[in-house]
């Protein structure tokens, strides 16, 4: 029998999705394929295209070996489109057409929302491999940059798995949107990418780190409420997605925790037990803690914009319309359908915050962005508790939901990261404080050098406990040309 999960390696493009008999679908992707390339080695790590990268590559959809490692050059990544193993007599789980069947082709009424959302997804994507593609430059190890490269071909590959939906299920409209896929770029003032965060440069490779930490985790956030969808195809392909996710966190959450423990280990051999002295804690080599905090200042603040408006008008349609669910949907006990509830939303009223109840459908944007902000202190607590096995005296904190933003309630205020109100001109005079200054980049950029000595690292990040695939510390996980 025809295992239905087993992944296609025979057409050009790898899938578990029955492509060789769907020729139309086939054709087009065929027909984006070189644009997409294009792309790739415009935009895609500068100046590794030749190199031997140790990849993995997905290979099935089953939790247990899904994916297996080699030496691959990147332009050769087999990219393919797969989807999570099909539920059979799945229902909606929740909005108005919960406990119906779950929708296996567009309904006609819900087209445009759902377009929508694949676009915003699928344009993150690639905006995240030109974030990142001079990196490989500074790559602190070969470990590093595999990684690096690993998260890059996995985005791109996630910028396919939209690609695919906007083919085969939105006609002529969705082959020209999977052609602005590869149009717009990020940070470019004439055609940029869709939302903020993927607009901001990543300079160096704490950003990197932080980006992956937090602005992956907002990924991953998105992901899981598109994995409820009513549209069975949005809801596969997104929960395969998150498979691949998990390692990008953990690249990000690790990057930074290896980076703190350096610093750590520098301060002590140097017997500098302040960490606010940081003229003597740089001429070590290392980052101080207070500028790691100001670049999570500033990488938790942009993640929060790309949740939306707090109050949210198309996150209540689209939960309503049974499209986009909320984190673990299936796991909550109400009545998925919101019809009467309410959520507390923090909102700024005469200089102070209060907890104000306003209609759960509405506030949906936030439910989430709570949702994110639990999980992303998990990270910080674990940071802080390598503070006190250290034995240094610091503590890292997310900052106030109200500073430094940019969209919804506390867009057009100013706060301390501690969330006391400030006018524009205070801010802008103390904002060095609280976010990476032109001073503190050009620190950290004048610590990146490339380090490519199998089993070496740069000064400033000690080495991982472990390698990827089990390797052993001098594996060669790059190959360069
Ligand atoms: N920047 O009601 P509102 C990832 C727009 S990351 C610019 O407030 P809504 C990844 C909004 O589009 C996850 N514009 O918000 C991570 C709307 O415009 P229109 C990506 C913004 O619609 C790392 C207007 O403001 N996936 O995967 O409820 C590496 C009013 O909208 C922003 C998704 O986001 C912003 N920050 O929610 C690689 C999931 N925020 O329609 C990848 C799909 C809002 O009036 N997207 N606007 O022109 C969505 O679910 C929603 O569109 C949003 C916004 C959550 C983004």
């Amino acid at each position: 029998m025809l295992d239905a999960n087993a992944v296609d390696y025979e057409t050009s493009i790898p899938n578990n999705v029955g492509l060789s008999s769907d020729r139309r679908v086939l054709k087009a992707l065929e027909k984006w394929h070189p644009g997409y390339l294009d792309w790739w080695n415009e935009m895609g790590p500068e100046g590794f295209q030749e190199s031997l990268v140790y990849l993995r590559t997905a290979v099935g959809v089953e939790p247990g070996g899904w994916a297996k490692f080699d030496y691959v050059r990147m332009p050769e990544y087999r990219w393919g489109v797969l989807l999570a193993p099909k539920e059979e007599d799945r229902l909606i789980g929740f909005g108005q057409h919960k406990d119906q069947p779950a929708w296996q082709e567009v309904p006609g009424e819900y087209r445009a929302i759902l377009q929508r959302l694949c676009v915003i997804q699928g344009d993150t994507e690639p905006a995240s491999v030109e974030q990142q593609r001079h990196l490989g430059k500074t790559a602190p190890s070969l470990y590093d940059m595999r990684n690096l490269f690993q998260v890059n071909v996995e985005e791109a590959r996630h910028l396919w798995a939209m690609v695919y939906l906007l083919q085969k299920y939105f006609g002529k409209e969705g082959r020209a949107e999977a052609e602005g896929l590869l149009f717009r770029r990020s940070g470019d003032d004439d055609k940029p990418r869709m939302l903020g965060a993927f607009n901001e440069a990543t300079p160096d490779w704490l950003s990197f780190f932080m980006f992956t930490y937090f602005t992956d985790r907002d990924g991953k956030m998105q992901l899981e409420s598109l994995a409820q969808s009513g549209f069975d195809p949005l809801a596969r392909t997104t929960r395969f997605m998150l498979t691949e996710e998990a390692h990008h966190m953990f690249v990000g959450e690790s990057g930074v925790s290896r980076v703190i423990q350096r610093t750590c280990d520098a301060m002590k051999r140097a017997g500098i037990e302040n960490p606010f002295d940081i003229d003597k804690i740089r001429a070590l080599g290392v980052i101080d803690l207070p500028t790691i905090q100001k670049k999570a200042n500033l990488h938790y603040s942009l993640s929060l914009d790309l949740f939306g408006s707090e109050i949210s008008t198309n996150a209540a349609t689209a939960f309503n319309n049974s499209l986009k669910g909320r984190y673990k949907e299936d796991k909550i006990e109400d009545d998925h359908q919101l019809i009467t509830e309410t959520y507390p939303v923090l909102k700024p009223v005469d200089g102070k915050f209060v907890l104000v109840d306003e209609p759960a459908l509405t506030a949906l944007n936030l439910r989430l962005r709570d949702d994110y902000t639990r999980e992303t202190d998990g990270g910080v607590r674990r940071w802080n508790r390598q503070m006190v096995k250290n034995g240094i005296d610091f503590e890292f904190k997310l900052p106030s939901v109200s500073f430094n933003r940019s969209i919804g309630l506390f867009s057009n205020i100013h706060t301390t990261p501690e969330g006391e109100a400030l006018n524009q001109e205070e801010f802008l005079s103390r904002k060095d404080e609280w976010l990476p200054s032109s001073d503190d980049g050009a620190f950290v950029s004048s610590l990146m050098e490339q380090v490519t000595e199998p089993g070496s690292f740069a000064g400033w990040i000690s080495p991982p406990r472990i390698g990827i695939d089990n390797k052993t510390g001098d594996f060669e996980y790059v190959r360069l040309q």
